[in-house]
């Protein structure tokens, strides 16, 4: 029988096409992953172990530690070297075989973040630049391929983290500077953006994401940054929200996965934009958000190693720092920004051991504590648990009465948190108490009375 030319070629042909069309199609608006719903108690739990450790460590290490704040003359730059002073990516790139931090030891560094008081370590897996600590399988702009390294500092930190018991957290910058699909690109650079496609890059991004969550144990918090450029939305950030908490569903994210964050003071609503805490950045609120909230901040000028950046905070405002954040209800991410041989600059290490041993004596009014039954107080701050209230006095009375205005708790006992064996006398008056303290107050920084609140 004749063969009929257009059942027997044109039409498979059109059926495969349309098939294909199809397949294409679906893949590419492929409904994004469904919002995970969680009721408040869920939510809470999730929050629980953040909420209770208020103090946590931030890692900025990467290629830029490398020229530590150089370019040519000038001597301000630091993780942002790339595009402050204008250097072609192929030129940066070259940094990577430079890089080779001998003396890079994660149980060192674990253990001076946890000799500091510091519950968790949020580290730079990808900062602006692109370059990431970890081998990934989607570049070879890492540590592991592009460097005489060639260890993956993750792994090793992460691994050093969950045998300590202290909760690994990953930086991953939205923005890429590297990528050639990322856009926009720099205004002065020559690099062309011809052919890039941004939809290419976020599967990209979400790939080194799932890297992430899935090849490192049990995650802390995804706290993500660079969110500002147009070319990210809110529905691409819900989306990665959705998606990240899918792979790991306990893990908690900032509100810079989404466009929700209002600047530098890192508010947001937490009911219309995703993300499960505001992330103030280098200050701290006047009060209280409302919600869950942390406070990032260098201990210098700069979050990358500058070798030339000596205005150090000093250890008592970082202390002071630590606890008025404590007493409006949020956390504070203490940043240190390791030399290129792997080392936290010696400053950092005598401001976190200053802070630890503060926190050997004191930590029982930060952990779990929640903000301040009162409003400002002239001498200091105060934080709340269960059945106790503590009072952080900065400037220790001369008169050694500690006015406490709108103190009605009846107390059973107050003591000096350094000797429980203390017992101090109140006097409570009409707008408040009124608390006979010692001659000297026991800590050059913060001094801590406990009230014993009667049940
Ligand atoms: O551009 C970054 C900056 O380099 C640093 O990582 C801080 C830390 O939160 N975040 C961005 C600036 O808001």
């Amino acid at each position: 029988m004749k063969k009929n030319p257009f059942l027997n070629t044109i039409l498979p042909l059109f059926i495969g096409f349309l098939v294909m069309g199809l397949v294409m199609y679906s893949s590419q608006n492929k409904q994004s992953t469904p919002s995970i719903k969680e009721t408040q108690d869920q939510h809470d739990q999730r929050m629980a172990w953040w909420r209770d450790a208020r103090f946590g460590l931030f890692i900025h290490w990467g290629l830029y530690a490398i020229p530590a704040g150089e370019w040519k003359e000038e001597t301000n730059h630091a993780e942002w070297i790339l595009t402050t002073a204008q250097i072609p990516v192929k030129e940066y790139e070259k940094f990577a075989e430079k890089f080779n931090p001998v003396k890079f030891n994660a149980e060192e560094w674990v253990r001076t973040a946890k000799n500091a008081g510091m519950r968790y370590i949020v580290i730079t897996s990808k900062h602006h630049d692109g370059f990431c600590l970890f081998g990934s399988e989607l570049t070879e702009y890492d540590v592991v391929d592009a460097t005489p390294f060639k260890r993956d500092i993750l792994k090793e930190l992460s691994d050093e983290c969950h045998k300590q018991g202290i909760k690994i957290c990953f930086y991953h910058s939205i923005m890429d500077w590297h990528h050639p699909d990322y856009l926009p690109r720099r205004e002065w650079e020559s690099r062309s953006a011809e052919g890039a496609k941004f939809d290419r890059y976020v599967k990209y991004m979400k790939g080194q994401v799932k890297e992430l969550v899935t090849n490192y144990g049990k995650i802390g918090v995804l706290w993500f940054d660079g969110e500002w450029e147009d070319t990210w939305n809110k529905q691409r950030g819900a989306e990665l929200y959705h998606y990240v908490r899918s792979l790991q569903p306990s893990i908690i994210i900032n509100n810079r996965v989404g466009k929700g964050r209002e600047g530098m003071s890192g508010t947001y609503d937490p009911e219309t934009a995703v993300g499960d805490f505001g992330t103030p950045e280098q200050e701290i609120p006047d009060t209280g958000l409302g919600y869950d909230w942390e406070t990032c901040m260098t201990m210098n000028d700069h979050w990358g190693y500058n070798k030339h950046d000596d205005n150090w905070k000093s250890k008592k405002e970082l202390i002071q720092k630590l606890v008025d954040i404590v007493s409006k209800g949020g956390n504070f991410l203490l940043n240190v920004g390791p030399t290129a041989e792997g080392l936290f600059p010696q400053p950092c290490i005598e401001r976190l051991r200053a802070m630890g041993k503060w926190m050997d004596v004191n930590g029982e009014s930060i952990y779990g504590t929640t903000a301040s039954l009162f409003p400002d107080l002239e001498w200091g701050r105060s934080t709340t648990k269960s059945e106790k209230i503590f009072l952080h006095i900065f400037e220790w009375p001369e008169n050694r009465i500690l006015e406490v205005p709108g103190l009605k708790h009846k107390a059973k006992s107050a003591y000096l948190l350094e000797n429980p064996g203390t017992s101090l006398n109140i006097k409570y008056r009409e707008t408040g108490a009124e608390i006979e303290l010692p001659e000297e107050a026991p800590d050059p920084y913060v001094s801590v009375i406990a009230l014993e609140l009667n049940k």
